[in-house]
């Protein structure tokens, strides 16, 4: 029998946190052979909340889960944990400038860097959700040094899966035949989602997105604004935000990262960049990546058109605006 893997959900109160334990704990994350112990962190006032989930899961007597920690102590919600799902964070409210939404989030996630460094199993992996994903995740980093920076990513799989969402859609074919879209830099209004790559599997064998379209101006436009503007359709018609496609996608996320992608498949991940594609190192930019052993690596040699190229550095401008103004708040 496999050792249980000790998985934290921060923010597990809140609506992203409902939807994602109980995924988590029936094996969607890790694996149908997979125990889990659930740590669950979320502030003092929602302590009651948080008891609530923690019921809820007993009464789901699910076979998996060994343990349910829930509590408002970052150290004890850090100890020991194998994997680190991000939710907890400043939400945004009406009227608040981006400014705002930077420095209420950089000292939260200064004080959960400490946690993690100091508590976290040494090769913890961690997935930032909470906005601006992007800049908690590189605040994160810089304040836990002694973790590795390959280990920290943030969330832009839901705009990947929704751009294979929109594909499957516009051509009458089942998601699960689409692959390979792209979602460059950063987890707002200013990513790059990217179908030129992407392909269906077909009668007729894998068959280029681009091809099967045929219609430039929609992968260029309409395309590109569905899936950027699609959290804010959905808040219009839920009056709330995405929660279950996100929760199922930090699943994907994690799972495909420690399981592995499958052959000829890549996936969009937030990672800290390296400069590939000529992008500036220092900031959390989402690239196409596979992953292999628990190690992701950003896909080399995609061809970038000028038009791809405009999309890209803007993404990465809005990211180094939000890096500097987070440093302004450290
Ligand atoms: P909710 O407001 O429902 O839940 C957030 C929870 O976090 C609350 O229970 C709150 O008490 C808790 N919290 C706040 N500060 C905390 C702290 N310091 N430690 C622990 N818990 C803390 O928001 P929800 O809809 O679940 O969204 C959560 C976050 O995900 C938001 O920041 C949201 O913007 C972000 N999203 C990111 C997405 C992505 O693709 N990267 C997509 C979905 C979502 O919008």
């Amino acid at each position: 029998p496999k050792k249980p893997v000790k998985v934290l959900v921060t923010g597990a109160a809140g609506q992203i946190g409902y939807a994602i334990v109980a995924m988590i704990a029936r094996g969607l994350m890790l694996g149908a052979d997979q125990p889990v112990v659930l740590h669950m962190l979320d502030l003092p006032f929602a302590a009651d909340a948080l008891n609530g989930v923690r019921m809820e899961l007993i009464d789901a007597a699910l076979p998996l889960l060994r343990g349910v920690v829930a509590t408002s102590d970052e150290a004890k919600a850090f100890e020991g944990v194998n994997v680190a799902i991000l939710i907890g964070g400043w939400p945004r409210k009406d009227g608040m400038e981006r400014k705002d939404l930077i420095s209420k989030n950089v000292t939260i996630y200064k004080s959960q860097a400490t946690a993690l460094q100091q508590h976290a199993a040494p090769n913890c992996k961690v997935l930032v959700v909470a906005n601006p994903a992007n800049t908690n995740a590189l605040v994160l980093k810089e304040f836990a040094p002694a973790i590795p920076a390959k280990n920290i990513t943030c969330l832009t799989r839901l705009d990947h899966n929704r751009a294979l969402g929109q594909v499957a859609e516009k051509l009458n074919v089942h998601v699960g035949d689409v692959k390979n879209a792209i979602i460059w830099g950063n987890h707002s209004s200013t990513q790059f989602p990217d179908a030129s790559h992407a392909t269906v599997c077909t009668d007729r064998g894998e068959m280029p997105v681009r091809e099967l379209v045929a219609d430039e101006k929609w992968l260029r436009e309409e395309f590109v604004s569905t899936v950027q503007q699609r959290g804010a359709a959905v808040i219009k018609a839920r009056k709330q935000s995405s929660s279950l496609s996100a929760a199922s996608a930090a699943c994907d996320h994690i799972r495909d990262w420690i399981l592995g992608t499958p052959k000829g498949t890549w996936v969009s991940m937030g990672v800290y960049s390296d400069g590939s594609y000529g992008v500036p190192e220092g900031v959390f930019y989402s690239f196409p990546v596979t992953c292999e052993k628990g190690e992701w690596s950003i896909v080399q040699g995609l061809q970038i058109d000028g038009f791809a190229r405009t999309k890209m550095d803007a993404s990465a401008t809005e990211l180094k605006e939000e890096k500097s103004i987070a440093y302004g708040f450290l």
